[in-house]
């Protein structure tokens, strides 16, 4: 593939309802969309790096400037050399430290562009197993338990499989208690996206009580060594988001007794094909994987669904319909349909940005050009 441009364009595309977490409340959807330019194809990919490093170290207008700085320069001199493929570019930019976010959103642009040349999907491509993948549904912290209840029973009815909630100290158990007794036996969960510390563990243990499926980064990234000190004092199965950032990662968590289970986010292990080495790691330990979510457009969300449907995928995902983020989103919808959402099946990622619907959410846009 020879590469002639690429585009960074920041969009913002209003969230159907205000979503809080531990680490704030998002009312929009800001991020950046990478856009290629190749002589056989073009190919999209969203980088789900948020507005504000609360979630990771990572940012949006962060990934922009290294993306012009060093990775779009690195894609471009492996085409210049005439050797530009998505495989060869995570190699060529080994050398830059973190800010996997935006390597995997130049990575998966190159994918979608080499996948439409080679008329293959995805899911071909990564090792999709079903058509379909059983989907789950994040829900936020709210203001107060009956808002939670009405929330959670709606998208029960919409069909969902599975409910994660996320907690933070003062939003655990109560709501926890809440969901189990009004809702009875439902496959339940909870994320605490870091805000729980190692002298949190009795605390934690009152959740013993609710048959979660997995408690999900109660302690921060860095501290792998304290979840396994804390699996060891509560039955609730540990799982990890925020501290797998690579196969490397997630063999040492589990070796170490620190996760059970392992939330995969492509953006945040810097790719689709290290996503596929941590499935693979993970199925060959015996620990179970499921796709999370950044409450992407369709752009990512389309990705994702070809991921969850590999056969290691054994939970239900985040990986929700366009209607639990947007009122109109970028592709194509993605609809749930008996607690599942269809895989796209056609060329790359499957979907491409509506152009009409993309102008009108553009923030910015900047092309980078050889
Ligand atoms: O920790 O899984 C998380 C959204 C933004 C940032 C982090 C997380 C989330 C979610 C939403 O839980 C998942 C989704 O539906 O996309
Ligand atoms: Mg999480």
């Amino acid at each position: 593939m020879k590469l002639e441009a690429v585009e960074l364009r920041r969009v913002a595309l209003p969230l159907v309802s205000p979503f809080r977490t531990s680490f704030g409340t998002e009312t929009t959807h800001d991020c950046v969309l990478v856009h290629v330019v190749t002589d056989g194809a073009e190919g999209w990919a969203e980088c789900v790096a948020m507005e504000r490093p609360a979630y990771s170290s990572e940012y949006a207008d962060g990934a922009c400037d290294v993306l012009r700085r060093w990775l779009v320069p690195a894609a471009q001199a492996l085409s210049d050399a005439g050797e530009l493929t998505a495989e060869g570019f995570a190699p060529a930019v080994e050398w830059v430290k973190g800010h996997r976010m935006a390597k995997a959103a130049l990575e998966t642009a190159l994918l979608d562009a080499q996948l439409r040349i080679e008329g293959r999907s995805i899911g071909e491509r990564l090792g999709s197993v079903k058509d379909r993948v059983p989907t789950g549904v994040s829900v936020g912290i709210m203001d107060s338990v009956p808002a939670l209840l009405d929330a959670v029973g709606a998208y029960l009815d919409a069909g969902y499989l599975r409910i994660k909630l996320k907690i933070e100290p003062g939003w655990d158990v109560e709501p926890v208690r809440a969901v189990r007794e009004r809702f009875g036996d439902i496959l339940l969960q909870v994320d605490a996206n870091t805000a729980y510390g190692r002298g949190d563990a009795d605390h934690l243990a009152q959740l013993d009580a609710f048959d979660l499926l997995l408690i999900e980064q109660p302690l921060e990234e860095e501290d792998v060594p304290g979840h396994a000190l804390l699996a060891q004092r509560i039955t609730t199965p540990v799982c990890l988001d925020e501290s797998i950032v690579s196969a490397a990662a997630a063999r040492d968590a589990i070796e170490s007794g620190a996760c059970e289970i392992v939330n995969i986010k492509p953006g945040r292990v810097g790719g689709y094909l290290e996503s596929v080495r941590i499935h693979d790691v993970c199925v060959e330990l015996g620990k179970a994987v499921w796709c999370g979510g950044m409450l992407e457009t369709g752009v990512g969300r389309a990705p994702n669904l070809a991921l969850a449907a590999l056969p290691g995928f054994t939970l239900p995902g985040d990986t929700s319909a366009t209607k639990r983020y947007y009122h109109q989103d970028i592709t194509r919808e993605f609809f749930i349909e008996d607690g599942h959402v269809a895989i796209p099946t056609g060329p790359g990622i499957g979907v491409e940005p509506d152009p009409d619907v993309l102008r009108s959410v553009t923030v910015s846009s900047q092309w980078l050009r050889s």
